[in-house]
């Protein structure tokens, strides 16, 4: 498995559409291993293809305390299910330290399929509903602070600069 790097907020790469994967074979499932690696290694609940910088429709999620409840979606489908919409406080890998609340439909149908190419089709609420919402706005482009203002979007720009620039200067491991 290997840690993959993850692009930063307002890299240009995080605004490519993503393309449906067509087919669910060994290749991808490295992908995944290597996503669910990254994403457990960050500390995330969830994470797109896109913010690797692998433009297809694959995101993978684990909501769980103990990190064993992984789930994979590739090519998701979502629908709101009810119109009413909750704020809910969103965080990003790409968006590091930045944290702040987004408007989303509270119920949704996900349709996708599974690391086996099983089909997946089920109606969810709460953390995942948010979750898949916001993974999915990663596959078209779309980051959460897209939905805040400006000021907060150029503040969410400084941040993120900053943090890049403490984390180069955190020591390194060693190469051998
Ligand atoms: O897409 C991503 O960058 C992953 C993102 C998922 C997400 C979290 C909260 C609301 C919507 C989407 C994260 O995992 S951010 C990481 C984080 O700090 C966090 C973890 C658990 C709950 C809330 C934030
Ligand atoms: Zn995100």
């Amino acid at each position: 498995m290997a840690l993959l790097p993850i692009l930063s907020y307002p890299d240009p790469r995080l605004r490519t559409i993503a393309e449906p994967v067509k087919d669910v074979n060994d290749e991808i499932r490295v992908l995944i291993d290597d996503m669910f690696e990254t994403m457990y290694d960050a500390q995330g609940i969830g994470l797109a293809a896109t913010q690797v910088d692998r433009h297809i429709q694959l995101i993978v999620m684990d909501l769980s305390e103990d990190k064993n409840e992984p789930m994979v979606f590739i090519n998701p489908k979502v629908t709101p299910l009810i119109e009413d919409k909750k704020p809910y406080e969103e965080g990003c890998l790409s968006v590091p330290d930045v944290y702040d609340k987004v408007e989303r439909p509270t119920k949704v149908r996900i349709e996708a399929l599974d690391a086996d190419g099983q089909k997946i089709d089920k109606e969810v609420e709460g953390l995942l509903a948010v979750c898949i919402q916001h993974e999915m706005d990663h596959l078209n482009g779309v980051i959460f602070v897209d939905y805040l203002s400006r000021l907060k979007q150029t503040r969410a720009r400084d941040k993120v600069r900053k943090v890049i620039k403490a984390r180069g200067k955190q020591p390194q491991p060693v190469k051998r």
